[in-house]
């Protein structure tokens, strides 16, 4: 089976310090919690930016100034988000994508979000694909629910995203798709036959779907902007210590794990 590829989202746009004391937030922050997340095992780091008071931002300074700070101490592959918060336009959500990352992600569709609705047309999935395409950044591409895969199967057909295709299956959030086994085998047998795909589960979801995804060959995702508790009632000390517990898992299993330049062979980044 091919090597593991672990992914530290570290921030995400909805966590606080109030919820996780040890989130990072500012660049520096960041950056130290990317290099820790590497050392641990991770390839990749999933990343959202925060202004000054701490709020989600999609500033390109401000993702600039992360990219380089985490350049500076490992080669992990940085996977800027522009999925953003609820409340960012698509403009906005775009900006770092003119860093030329490697990757960033791409959701493909809309849906409830907590108490929010995450907004994803036609048009400004397109445009996105087509950004990315024009810069050369590997979409990650976000599915929410079932139907955003067809979303997803609908840009590759239509030539915005190439095959083989990445996706990551966001499974658990409140108002979307569940995160139970048999959610994870039902979108999973529903992906482009040449598909990578990886599994961030939400909450209490996030331990058990990797778990699965290690053993079905896919790829896992864990950290701060998915979970924030090591166990129930107990917050984890670190995004590095979620991916420590991955790497013990998939160690256990017999499945080895992925260094950044594995990866970046495995996703042909
Ligand atoms: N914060 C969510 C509304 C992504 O990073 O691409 C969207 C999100 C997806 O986190
Ligand atoms: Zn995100």
């Amino acid at each position: 089976m091919e090597k593991l590829i672990i992914t530290a989202a570290l921030t995400g746009a909805e966590v606080t310090k109030d919820i996780q004391p040890s989130l990072p937030v500012t660049p520096d922050e960041i950056a130290d919690a990317a290099y820790e997340c590497y050392l641990a095992g991770a390839s990749i780091v999933h990343v959202h930016a925060r202004d000054e008071e701490g709020n989600p931002t999609q500033s390109y300074d401000v993702y600039k100034e992360i990219k380089e700070k985490i350049e500076a101490k490992c080669n992990v592959i940085v996977q800027p988000s522009t999925g953003g918060a609820t409340w960012h336009t698509p403009e906005e959500r775009l900006q770092p994508v003119e860093l030329k990352p490697e990757m960033a992600t791409l959701s493909c569709g809309t849906c409830n979000f907590g108490t929010d609705v995450f907004m994803n047309t036609q048009e400004a999935m397109e445009k996105f694909a087509t950004r990315m395409k024009e810069l050369g950044v590997k979409p990650e591409l976000e599915v929410f629910e079932r139907g955003m895969i067809e979303n997803g199967k609908r840009l590759i057909k239509k030539g915005l995203v190439d095959s083989p295709a990445h996706f990551d299956f966001v499974l658990g959030v409140p108002g979307a798709m569940s995160g139970h086994p048999e959610d994870l085998m039902y979108m999973r047998s529903c992906l482009p036959e040449d598909a990578t795909w990886t599994v961030a589960g939400i909450g209490r979801f996030e331990t058990p779907l990797a778990t699965m995804a290690i053993l079905l060959g896919g790829h896992v995702r864990v950290g701060f902007e998915d979970n924030v508790y090591y166990s129930k009632g107990v917050l984890a000390k670190s995004n590095a210590e979620l991916v420590e517990r991955i790497v013990r898992i998939s160690k256990e299993l017999g499945r080895e794990v992925a260094t950044p330049d594995e990866a970046r062979k495995i996703l042909n980044l």
